[in-house]
């Protein structure tokens, strides 16, 4: 999916009524939307905001999911003292905008002075990443009935997860099974895997489902954490589903696509200030089970992304934004390392934890 033809981003740009449009650009990593800085002049000098063309492709229900994400945003703003993501308003006062084109348009506040990373540079940061999505979590604990839509169902399902991968394997669309053998063995022989969260009796929470490393803002001089965006997946989930992308994203000190793999290692050190950040803020309510099982959400999240990449790669790459074709391969193979080197030293996290 490309940019955006500059005439659509510029109406939809203005008719969220922040003031007189003046440039858009691109913005972010993200896989699946397409986000911009926006720049608007008023009458007290320049202000910026996020602007993003929701993928409907991936996320079908953009109402639902805008639904939830204006309960959440204005549940954690009428708490929070620091920066917390707001929906703006276009001049006919919705939060989404569907324009002449089909595409659908939401728009944030843009938050000053932060920044964001690919890949996690201490343990310290870490901590801050652990504070982050698990304060997010204790925010959302208590937001009131009813239960919020499931965006994407079944999005971190291992067995439906697991089974579009065997359907890949098996149809080979792209051919390209072929050139992915190593890694669909990897995934073959641990299918057992995919079941592990499922019976284990954990009680359901509301989740942010895409807890990266880049999906925290960080402030640029403290490093501190300010907050989490892309509420996008925010729903019912297991709080093992968020631990476990974190281990995923801030414990491996390498980008998601990086080609030399000898770079992919789940760095101990970084993995304790993750939890001490972490379980700092959850203190209050994550359960003994819950605790228990955190090391395994980090095997198993990262093993189901792996698992996603390597379906998208296998099925010709029509799911998560690419810049060549082996992208989603690569992806793949970092994850499956990663999974290994968590494998090597889960005994150590998961004694780690019970310390803390
Ligand atoms: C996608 O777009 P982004 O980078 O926030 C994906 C996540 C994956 C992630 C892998 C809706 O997130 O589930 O973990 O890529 N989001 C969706 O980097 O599928
Ligand atoms: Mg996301």
């Amino acid at each position: 999916m490309g940019l955006m033809k500059n005439d659509s981003l510029t109406a939809a740009a203005r008719a969220f009524s922040l003031g007189r449009f003046l440039s858009a650009e691109p913005w972010g990593n993200g896989h699946i939307n397409d986000s911009y800085r926006v720049q608007y002049a008023t009458p007290d000098g320049v202000v910026h905001a996020l602007l993003q063309r929701i993928n409907h492709r991936i996320f079908t229900n953009p109402q639902a999911l805008m639904e939830n994400v204006q309960r959440v945003t204005d549940h954690i703003s009428a708490k929070c003292a620091g920066h917390a993501l707001l929906l703006q308003r276009t001049a006919e006062g919705g939060t989404l905008l569907l324009d002449a084109g089909g595409n659908y348009w939401r728009c944030f506040n843009f938050i000053p002075d932060v920044v964001s990373y690919e890949k996690v540079t201490s343990p310290a940061q870490a901590y801050q990443v652990g504070l982050a999505f698990g304060g997010f979590q204790r925010e959302v604990a208590d937001l009131p009935a009813p239960r919020l839509n499931e965006t994407i169902p079944n999005f971190h399902h291992g067995p439906t997860r697991f089974a579009a991968l065997e359907q890949a394997i098996a149809r080979d669309p792209a051919g390209r099974v072929a050139s992915a053998l190593a890694e669909i063995d990897f995934a073959l022989a641990r299918k057992p895997l995919t079941e592990l969260l499922l019976n284990a009796g954990l009680p359901e929470r509301i989740t942010h489902n895409d807890c990266k490393l880049n999906n925290v803002l960080l402030h640029q001089e403290s490093g501190e954490s300010v907050c989490v965006v892309d509420l996008d997946t925010v729903m019912p989930g297991l709080l093992a589903y968020d631990f476990g992308d974190m281990v995923r994203t801030a414990t491996c000190a390498a980008a998601e696509d990086e080609t030399d793999l000898s770079l992919i290692h789940m760095e101990m050190e970084t993995f304790a200030g993750l939890a001490r950040g972490y379980l700092k803020s959850t203190a209050g309510f994550i359960t003994r089970d819950e605790k228990e099982l955190l090391v395994s959400g980090g095997r198993f999240i990262t093993f189901l992304i792996g698992v996603r990449f390597l379906a998208d790669y296998l099925s010709g790459d029509t799911y998560f934004k690419i810049d060549h074709p082996r992208h989603n391969l690569d992806r793949c193979r970092t994850q499956f390392r990663l999974v290994a080197s968590i494998e090597k030293q889960q005994a150590e996290m998961e004694r780690l934890i019970q310390s803390l």
